[in-house]
């Protein structure tokens, strides 16, 4: 085994409104994958990769803030698909400031080809970097791209 395949930490991947629905809507923009296996998929890549992914969604913005506020203790970094909100909050980029740990924000299609009003983001000035377009494989991405910042 790698070292530090032992560690266990874990990463927060926060999904946000409407994520739930994903696979029983819109196939055409995110794809047939249900996020329930995304989910799976997202646990056992971290597993192989030595970190436990505590992997959530809700559709309301305070929730979201404070699972945000809850990972400056309990977290070692943070994947976020805040979806609509990732074009509306400003709540949510005062909470990712506070976080303290590194943060990947993710979609799964590309905002930047869609309308303009996806164009821009309060996430992406607080993150260490976006992953966007890959559908399912954002996720993926983002897993091994925080378990390499991490190391
Ligand atoms: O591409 C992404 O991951 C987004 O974060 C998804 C958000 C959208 O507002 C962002 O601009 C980009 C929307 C999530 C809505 O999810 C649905 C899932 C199934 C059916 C309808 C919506």
């Amino acid at each position: 085994m790698a070292a530090g395949k032992n560690r266990k930490g874990k990463i927060y991947v926060l999904n946000g409104p409407n994520l739930n629905l994903l696979g029983l809507r819109q196939p055409e923009i995110y794809g047939h994958t249900t996020l329930e296996q995304i989910r799976e998929a997202v646990c056992q890549s971290a597993e192989r990769q030595g970190w436990i992914a505590e992997f959530r969604q809700t559709n309301h913005e305070g929730e979201l803030v404070g699972w945000l506020q809850e990972s400056r203790e309990r977290a070692a970094g943070v994947i976020l698909n805040a979806a609509a909100y990732t074009h509306t909050s400003v709540a949510i980029h005062d909470a990712l400031h506070l976080v303290g740990k590194p943060i990947i924000e993710i979609h799964l299609s590309n905002p930047h080809a869609r309308e303009p009003f996806r164009h821009h983001s309060y996430v992406s000035s607080v993150a260490k970097g976006v992953i966007a377009g890959f559908g399912m494989n954002s996720y993926l991405l983002a897993v091994d791209a925080m378990a390499y910042i991490l190391g």
